[in-house]
């Protein structure tokens, strides 16, 4: 990932077609093992393939219920899980669906509308560390009602009924009196640090294409706290600052190509899937595929020199949530490989598969009769995916072929 980094900061005012070989050469040394080898949408808007019922069949099967609104879910040893409840509770889930009384010791939460404790995840070297990271709707101090997406770290206690050592490592600037678009996925990046995606907070959109703030914006942080090395960093820039231009990014994954993936929310319209890359603007609000609630131009129309197209899109929105890629051979070659995303609006999930150059070939959605607004998709150590949904009295779901 350091290659990654170094070489896509490196790239940022390079040519399109010099960028494009570089990073196909980076995707050739890092992911030769991976049968799909996306690349970047770097030849510009081209029409989605449109959503179609999938040919297979599958079902699901309820590992748990009566979580509150789950937003996030995580990985512990021994078929064990984490998962946030949004209005301010995370419990640990046993193999036989148990729930764990809520674990104490979560910071103020600024639980409402959209906001209130969001993802999870479990370090990549729990075992040995037992830390955990969480992001949430962060109130001020002052009492103001104002709040931001904050980033925390944590050590899950060997008991598993509290997280000791909290610490607050990443506050979104400004604080902000809305309860909407938090954005708040974290992806961890492979090499020890951080992505954290944070929404333009609805009526600061303005704010998503201006670098003095986090709004908007793919931040990139230490574990420590503190900027990652190697962010792209243009001047005027806050230095946690990855990419920008984003509106409210729900969804993140690091891709097997290495590359951060995201899924983020359009307007009326214009859902995107975006392959994000360090110092790159993804367009919101100047140009977008949707339009206002309501109807209505936003913005100057769907493409700008300087800014990126995303890979995918969709028109009517789909509201996209979580998102995986599958990587284990559980649901047969065929489907190894592909993306697999949440919707919440059709409470359906998503699965696109891409070609040898990395284009969105099939988007096919399953659980269509399920009527289950999905919240977050993960693939888990055992290789199967995993739902939350998104309900007063949510499950979490193992997806069956
Ligand atoms: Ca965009």
């Amino acid at each position: 990932m350091n290659l990654q980094r170094n070489a896509g900061a490196a790239l940022m005012h390079r040519p399109q077609s010099a960028m494009l070989n570089v990073a196909t050469a980076i995707i050739l040394t890092t992911a030769m093992a991976w049968a799909v080898m996306p690349v970047h949408a770097a030849t510009g808007p081209q029409k989605p393939v449109a959503p179609v019922a999938a040919r297979t069949a599958v079902s699901t099967e309820v590992v748990a219920s009566g979580l509150e609104h789950p937003w996030g879910l995580a990985f512990l040893p021994g078929g064990r899980f984490l998962v946030t409840e949004r209005p301010g509770r995370l419990r640990v889930v046993e193999p036989d669906g148990r729930l764990s009384p809520p674990l104490a010791g979560l910071p103020p939460i600024a639980a409402g509308g959209q906001g209130g404790l969001l993802d999870v995840a479990t370090d990549a070297d729990f075992e040995r560390n037992r830390r955990v990271y969480f992001c949430f709707s962060e109130p001020d101090a002052q009492g103001a009602g104002t709040n931001s997406t904050a980033l925390a770290r944590a050590t899950l206690s060997p008991d598993e009924k509290a997280l000791k050592d909290v610490q607050v490592i990443f506050s979104q600037k400004p604080k902000v009196r809305s309860n909407a678009h938090f954005g708040c996925r974290i992806a961890q990046d492979g090499q020890g640090g951080l992505f954290l995606t944070l929404g333009d907070r609805f009526q600061r959109k303005d704010d998503a294409q201006t670098l003095d703030n986090h709004l908007g914006k793919i931040v990139h942080v230490r574990t420590e706290g503190g900027a990652a090395p190697g962010n792209p960093a243009p001047a005027g820039a806050l230095p946690e600052i990855w990419s920008w231009g984003h509106r409210n990014v729900q969804g993140a994954a690091l891709g097997p190509d290495g590359h951060l993936w995201v899924n983020e929310h359009g307007p009326q319209g214009g859902d995107e899937i975006n392959v994000v890359q360090a110092g790159r603007n993804y367009g919101w609000p100047v140009i977008t595929y949707g339009e206002n609630y309501g109807g209505g131009k936003i913005g100057e129309g769907t493409a700008k020199a300087g800014m990126e197209q995303p890979l995918h899109y969709w028109v009517p929105s789909i509201a996209p949530s979580g998102m995986a890629f599958l990587t284990s051979d559980r649901y047969g070659a065929a489907w190894k490989g592909s993306l697999f995303v949440g919707s919440l609006r059709f409470a359906r999930l998503h699965r696109l598969q891409f070609d040898a150059s990395g284009r969105v070939v099939r988007d096919e959605y399953l659980l269509d009769k399920a009527g289950s607004r999905i919240r977050d998709v993960r693939q888990g150590p055992d290789g199967w995916i995993y739902l939350l949904t998104d309900s007063p009295d949510g499950q979490l779901l193992r997806l069956k072929p």
